[in-house]
């Protein structure tokens, strides 16, 4: 089912755009939560980490290409940063079109919080 994410990789909606090619798109989110936070977006509508199947994993490897070359780019490939892919309610996911969150330019602490917010 189509997402936002859809329509910005369409270009149908606005977003600040890194980088886009024939398998995935990335653009900054809306609601950053660190100095860098970039969404890696697959252009095909994938929803969920438990919708991936075997023949996506030529897109799945370019995500992870994709993160290390924006990273690069802006600036924190040295410093260092975490992906992050939340998937359905448990994990936090919010948008169902799979993306996995590049954040870094600060240090981010722990992983996981102790315990539920
Ligand atoms: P998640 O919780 O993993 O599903 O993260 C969804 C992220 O998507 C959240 O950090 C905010 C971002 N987001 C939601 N709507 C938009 C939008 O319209 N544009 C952009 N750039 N980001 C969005």
């Amino acid at each position: 089912m189509p997402t936002i994410f859809s329509k910005i990789i369409a270009k149908e909606l606005p977003s600040e755009m890194v980088y886009q090619d024939d398998l995935v798109t990335a653009f900054k989110d809306i609601n950053p939560l660190a100095p860098v936070h970039i969404l890696i977006v697959p252009n095909k509508e994938i929803a969920t980490v438990d919708d991936v199947e075997v023949d996506d994993e030529p897109i799945l490897g370019r995500m992870f290409t994709v993160a290390k070359k924006v990273a690069r780019d802006l600036g924190i490939a040295e410093s260092g940063y975490r992906l992050i892919v939340n998937c359905k309610q448990d994990g936090g996911q919010e948008v169902y079109h799979l993306h996995m969150h590049l954040v870094g330019g600060r240090r981010l602490g722990r992983m996981l919080a102790k315990k539920e917010d």
